[in-house]
């Protein structure tokens, strides 16, 4: 059976996309056993491709079915343990037929196998076509400065270079729910741009084989995949295709593809500290094969680009650092020259109040008095989540509590969150009794979906019913709704740091008092 497991909207992170035993109809695979060196998988279509049939290899040699060229990279003696790189794309003639034919073949390793690919050598692509390509795209890329132009710009210059109909970047937040930040794309087409998708639209098991296998190609949604046969010698364990590129695709992702009215997609991985950031996304309208020479390409420029945004990332984060501790000292003087905390974090161009990006609203609670600012909920609610957060054990230093979606862990906060979905509270005392509390928004949810709402239930071949998009859909705003962008680890380090910057100023105030008095 092609695809034994029945994946739905519910099952979808446990569907074992690596070992869907068929390929996609672009190339054909041919597996060969390690130990003995023979053929024990191939696929359906070997002869299309290869011009042998697949009855016709399996339980064969390796060097009865390829060329010198290609069993020339295949050492001798490769253990289970030894590292295999060949330089792929290999590429050598077949005879398909009466005609010889100059194919791309790509080797990759899996476990005691090696996962042999024939697919197309595109005619077109001459080596100084190719290098005017790549470094058109990396020089584009490296002569940006402005970190905003990077992914607009990027993005341009993929669809430039690849000829696809849109380019997107989609950008993966710590929850894995993706936004595409920017786009290229034929004026007539819909703008995505913006856009946010959940999380489940690219599963967990998908995203990993991202980092091993940092390009996918998806040649033609519409053609039947081929499947893969196996010798008896083969035993009974399915193989696993991560490494191959021709990995035949999760039928539900072809339906997705299908809503979206996607022909063909490809997408390169974009990885940074060794975790997914996002990805090179693009689609086209019609079915088109991408030689694998620019796949390589594309995953090249993926790298360069990877580089450059870490660069950009660190000029940015070291200038944002700056303005922040200038806006906290500002914050320490205007107490100073106030000798009133309430006024001194308030009323300065620099106040707590536009520390943080998104800040609803605020509360203070020092010495028995209360203030609320601009959005903040009632003081008695408020009142009650500190209580709360007290007890919590997750109190950072024993003196920070921060929350993206509070209202899951403290429901009574529920009514407020639209202007408080996230909190953070940061202690100013041991005993805990005076703070500063900082409310943020939900993050407001673009209601508009990659696949069709309306459509309640799919009709699958076997006849049993699975669950349309509008399941999805609902699923969707239920995993983001509520959320407020995430307090991250600078803004948790500046809230620490204002924490002392606002004691030594209290402290420098009663010590001039104390001064006076004396
Ligand atoms: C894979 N889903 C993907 C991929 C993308 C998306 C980019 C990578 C493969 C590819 O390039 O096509 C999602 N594509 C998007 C999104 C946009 C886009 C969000 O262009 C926005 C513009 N997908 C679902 C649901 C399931 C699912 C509900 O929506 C599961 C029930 C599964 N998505 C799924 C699977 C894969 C996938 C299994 C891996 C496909 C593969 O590589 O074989």
């Amino acid at each position: 059976e092609l695809y034994p497991f029945k994946v739905d909207l519910e099952n979808c992170d446990q569907e074992p996309i690596r070992f869907i035993q068929a390929v996609q109809a672009h190339a054909c695979l041919v597996a060969v056993d390690l130990d003995t060196l023979t053929v024990r998988f191939a696929s359906e279509n070997t002869l299309q491709h290869m011009g042998r049939n697949w009855e016709s290899i399996l339980d064969r040699p390796v060097q009865e079915v390829f060329s010198f060229e290609v069993t020339a990279q295949i050492p001798v003696g490769l253990n289970r343990e030894d590292g295999f790189e060949t330089l792929n794309p290999i590429q050598a003639f077949f005879t398909i037929g009466a005609e010889r034919v100059l194919k791309n073949v790509v080797i990759n390793r899996s476990g005691d196998y090696l996962l042999i690919e024939v697919e197309a050598a595109s005619q077109f692509l001459h080596a100084s076509r190719y290098q005017q390509l790549l470094s058109r795209a990396i020089t584009k890329i490296q002569r940006l400065r402005e970190y905003d132009n990077l992914f607009r710009e990027t993005a341009a210059v993929l669809r430039q270079v690849t000829g696809y109909d849109r380019v997107m970047i989609y950008r993966f937040d710590g929850e894995y729910n993706g936004e595409v930040i920017a786009e290229s794309r034929e004026d007539h087409l819909e703008p995505f741009e913006g856009l946010r998708y959940p999380h489940t639209d690219i599963p967990k098991q998908a995203r990993e084989l991202y980092l091993k296998n940092r390009v996918r190609l998806i040649s033609d949604t519409t053609a039947p995949p081929s499947p893969l046969r196996r010798s008896e010698q083969a035993g009974d364990r399915h193989l696993d295709l991560s490494a191959a590129g021709c990995r035949g695709v999760s039928p539900i992702h072809l339906e997705y593809l299908g809503y979206m009215g996607v022909s063909n997609s490809l997408s390169v991985a974009i990885v940074q500290e060794g975790k997914l950031w996002g990805l090179f996304a693009m689609h086209h309208y019609s079915p088109r094969f991408v030689d694998v020479s620019i796949r390589n390409m594309l995953l090249f420029v993926g790298q360069i680009f990877s580089g450059h945004l870490s660069l950009q990332m660190a000029n940015r984060y070291r200038q944002e650092s700056l303005n922040r501790n200038l806006a906290r000292l500002a914050i320490g003087e205007m107490i100073t020259k106030t000798r009133d905390i309430f006024e001194g974090l308030t009323v300065g161009t620099h106040n707590i109040l536009n520390m943080f990006q998104g800040t609803s609203g605020a509360s203070i609670q020092f010495d028995g008095r209360f203030q609320a600012y601009r959005t903040a909920p009632p003081q008695e609610m408020v009142n009650e989540l500190i209580e709360w957060s007290r007890q919590q054990n997750e109190l950072e230093n024993n003196l920070i509590f921060h929350h993206n979606r509070i209202a899951r862990e403290f429901p009574e906060f529920d009514p407020y969150r639209d202007t408080a979905a996230g909190v953070m509270i940061v202690f100013l005392n041991a005993e805990l009794t005076d703070w500063i509390a900082w409310f943020r928004p939900s993050i407001p949810q673009i209601i508009n979906w990659a696949g069709k709402p309306e459509k309640e239930v799919i009709e699958s071949g076997s006849g049993t019913r699975r669950l349309g998009p509008r399941k999805s859909f609902a699923r969707y705003v239920e995993t983001v709704e509520g959320f407020s962008s995430p307090w991250t680890k600078e803004e948790i380090d500046l809230a620490l740091s204002l924490r002392i910057t606002v004691i030594n100023s209290l402290m420098q105030r009663y010590s001039e008092v104390k001064q006076v008095n004396e």
